[in-house]
């Protein structure tokens, strides 16, 4: 069964969705296998946004990420990675799908709620940063 990453991001936090957001995903099949809050450290989203430290918006989306608690999820289910981009919506709430996270909770292309692994090679690395072994 395929696993991926969800992170719950401090503006639905904030907003009190977390339990709205798990029930998206759990009434999509998809089954959570863990999860925490936490204020993350700046060495964790070091990791798990490495691929975008070079660009402009890297510093913004940091303190973002690290002005509140966030909820790190495990979530397992048949094409978890794809199913989890797909409820989540496009990165920019207002291009995303009617009927996902991002559209119904998002207020910006930072603020957008939930993070989802991208592909399956993302998922492995990411919950490894996030969960360990
Ligand atoms: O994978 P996804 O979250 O949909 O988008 P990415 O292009 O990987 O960007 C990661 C994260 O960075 C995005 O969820 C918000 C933030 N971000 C931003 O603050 N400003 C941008 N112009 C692009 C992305
Ligand atoms: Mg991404």
């Amino acid at each position: 069964m395929e696993k991926t990453l969800i992170l719950i991001k401090p503006d639905a936090v904030e907003k009190k969705l977390i339990g709205t957001i798990i029930k998206m995903y759990e009434e999509n099949g998809l089954t959570i296998e863990d999860m925490y809050m936490c204020v993350p450290t700046e060495e964790i989203l070091a990791k798990h946004y490495a691929e975008h430290i070079e660009r402009d918006f890297y510093k913004g989306l940091v303190e973002f990420m690290m002005s509140g608690k966030i909820v790190a999820v495990l979530a397992s289910g048949e094409n978890a990675v794809s199913l989890v981009r797909k409820i989540n919506g496009a990165t920019n709430p207002k291009k995303a799908d009617p009927c996902t996270i991002r559209y119904l909770y998002g207020s910006g292309v930072q603020m957008n709620a939930v993070h989802g692994s991208a592909v399956i090679e993302d998922a492995i690395r990411e919950i490894e940063i996030w969960f360990g072994n």
